[in-house]
């Protein structure tokens, strides 16, 4: 591993909090006033990307929702990733994490809502996070967020991808207060992890 900075995906069903918990994260790391533990941080938000550059493959009407061309997706990310030689740092935000290659990754954050009556109100909600994308979800594409979330099929799915002790961490992202709470968490760990993996002056491991 050759990284400076840790890079983190912040995943979880759509409507969990990813995109606000991220944009927290950006700003605590930005106000963060020591500069020997500053850590630029970038958010990497998935859907913006994708619908910016149209990676989409198809529209699927049932599920109201673009189907994404996951091979340009991940060869867009691998670039940027491996732009400023690699230094990491980056904060990936999307509902998909088992597509990214292990080794991208130093941490898995899974946002959990599993109060249902919070989180159907966020889903049918209209309202639109900073950035974020539209609710309003009904039918279908309601339904099987909601049973994804009840099921933890994300988090499944990361502790598959990501199988060691620890790899992968669960927040629960049900009240407000918690958004920051869950970034600071996110902060504290992307310093320990700088420090627990120092580089010498030639960016190699120390
Ligand atoms: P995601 O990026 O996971 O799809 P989001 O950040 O766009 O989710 O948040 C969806 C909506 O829910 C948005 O209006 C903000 C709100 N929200 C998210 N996390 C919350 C929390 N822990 N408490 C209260 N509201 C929250």
């Amino acid at each position: 591993m050759s990284r400076k900075y840790p890079n983190v995906i912040i995943t979880g069903t759509p409507g969990v909090g990813k995109t606000t918990t991220a944009q927290e994260l950006i700003e605590i790391s930005k106000s963060s006033d020591s500069p020997s533990s500053s850590i630029p941080l970038k958010h990497l938000s998935v859907n913006k990307i994708a619908k910016e550059e149209n990676f989409y493959e198809s529209y699927d009407e049932e599920l109201q929702t673009h189907v994404v061309d996951e091979d340009k997706l991940l060869d867009h990310i691998e670039n940027l990733i491996a732009n400023g030689a690699g230094e990491g740092g980056w904060i990936i935000d999307w509902h998909v994490c088992d597509i990214f290659p292990e080794r991208w990754i130093d941490l898995v954050v899974v946002l959990r809502c599993e109060d249902t009556k919070t989180f159907y109100e966020r889903l049918t909600s209209d309202r639109k996070a900073e950035g974020g994308e539209k609710r309003g979800y009904t039918g279908r594409k309601l339904q099987e967020n909601i049973d994804a979330e009840i099921f933890g099929v994300i988090a499944e799915e990361a502790k598959e991808a990501w199988p060691n002790e620890g790899a992968v961490v669960e927040l629960i992202s049900e009240e407000a207060e918690q958004i920051e709470e869950n970034a600071e968490r996110i902060w504290e760990w992307c310093k320990r992890w700088v420090k627990d993996n120092p580089r010498d002056v030639d960016g190699e491991e120390g």
